[in-house]
């Protein structure tokens, strides 16, 4: 008997000492000091002041500030000014370069924004509910801008889309679910595709991004069912987590040379997906980016990351064939010159393709003279054989 209360008491006095140890981790999550000035809330981080909220009772017209505890204010943060319905006009600082989630939604007075021109990232929602929103006149054929920002577009737009020359920030969400949008054209002037811009869009079947995209954001064309190809052109530098998750009918993408990380399940599910070409350029692909794409062939360059990657997770690779590149690094330079001098001494009957620089299916001295013009002019185009 006294054995076992003794065990009993053990038994809980061990729980309660698990619990305590446990509790202290779950509740007390690390979170940026929340400073106060006037009706503002903010947070500093890397020497940058956030906005977090903003007293409901602020009213009329304000500045907001450019600095605030000494520190630039670069981003207006999630919901900061959600339902501050007695403003009635909003003069951003130029130091703003991140505007939240829902950050001005509700403020129902406002009828005329600016976003300053150093704004590169706008979430879902930001303006919703604002008089300029809801003021029918501002959206045209469906759609919504901000001086040069697109921060609205209606559920039923549909057919073919053109964003607007000069446009620079797509809003996050901005197209999400709008299920009738066939095709849309991204100018050269758009610098980012937000996350999730286009995801759910099951109408989408064409997509021209622009020479100016450096990034293509977390989720941007997610389950676009309908897309089969896409293009993504020399500027962008990365494809985000889960930018084309479940587009399964998409069979073949061609990254450009700029790119270099390709995130975690940027791929997973396109089930399609016979071809990727990856350039030497990516050294970054995330976990799962190409999961449950069965048929997938990676074209790669020899030694490349994306060679290894392919290595490490079984999927079938090829290398890319550059003409004018026989030594098959991916570089055309005179490092290649000694191929096509050994190929004429050689006489060999194996044709390389790499070393036709001419194209007339045949390799002779005028693929060496080309290849010589090809290096010193830098002005002829030669493509890639697959
Ligand atoms: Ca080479
Ligand atoms: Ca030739």
């Amino acid at each position: 008997m006294k054995k076992q209360t003794f065990k009993k008491l053990f038994a809980l006095i061990i729980s309660i000492m698990l619990i305590l140890s446990i509790i202290p981790l779950g509740t007390f999550t690390v979170s940026a000091v929340q400073y106060g000035y006037g009706y503002y809330s903010y947070t500093v981080n890397n020497g940058e002041a956030e906005i977090t909220d903003c007293d409901e009772s602020i009213s009329g017209d304000i500045t907001i500030p450019s600095t605030l505890g000494g520190y630039p204010v670069t981003s207006i943060g999630n919901r900061a000014f959600l339902n501050c319905s007695s403003l009635t006009n909003i003069n951003m600082p130029n130091s703003v370069t991140s505007i939240g989630f829902e950050a001005f939604y509700g403020c129902s007075s406002i009828a005329n924004i600016d976003i300053p021109s150093s704004v590169t990232s706008i979430g879902g929602y930001a303006f919703n509910g604002t008089a300029y929103y809801n003021n029918q006149s501002n959206w045209e054929n469906g759609v919504l801008y901000i001086d040069n920002c697109l921060i609205g577009a209606k559920f039923d737009i549909s057919g073919e889309y053109i964003i607007k020359d000069g446009t620079r920030v797509i809003a996050y969400s901005v197209f999400e679910d709008c299920d009738r949008l066939a095709s849309i054209t991204i100018p050269d002037s758009v610098i980012i595709i937000a996350g999730y811009a286009f995801d759910c869009c099951d109408a989408l079947t064409s997509v021209t991004i622009g020479d100016g995209v450096t990034s293509v954001g977390e989720y941007a064309f997610y389950g676009c069912s309908s897309l089969e190809k896409i293009n993504i052109p020399n500027s962008v530098m990365s494809i985000d987590a889960c930018a084309f998750e479940y587009c399964h009918r998409l069979t073949s993408v061609t990254i450009g040379d700029s790119a270099t990380i390709i995130g975690g399940y940027a791929f997973k599910g396109c089930t399609n997906m016979t071809s990727i070409t990856i350039p030497k350029s990516v050294t970054d692909i995330g976990e799962g980016a190409f999961s449950n794409c069965g048929n997938l062939k990676i074209y790669c360059h020899e030694n490349s990351y994306a060679h290894y990657y392919a290595v490490e997770n079984y999927i079938k690779y090829e290398f890319i064939k550059l003409i004018g590149d026989p030594s098959g690094d991916g570089v055309i330079d005179a490092n290649d010159l000694p191929y096509f001098r050994k190929a004429l001494l050689s006489n060999t009957d194996t044709f390389d393709e790499r070393l036709d620089v001419t194209g007339d299916g045949k390799f002779n001295l005028a693929d060496l003279v080309r290849i010589k013009k090809h290096l010193a002019d830098n002005n002829i185009v030669l493509g890639k054989i697959n």
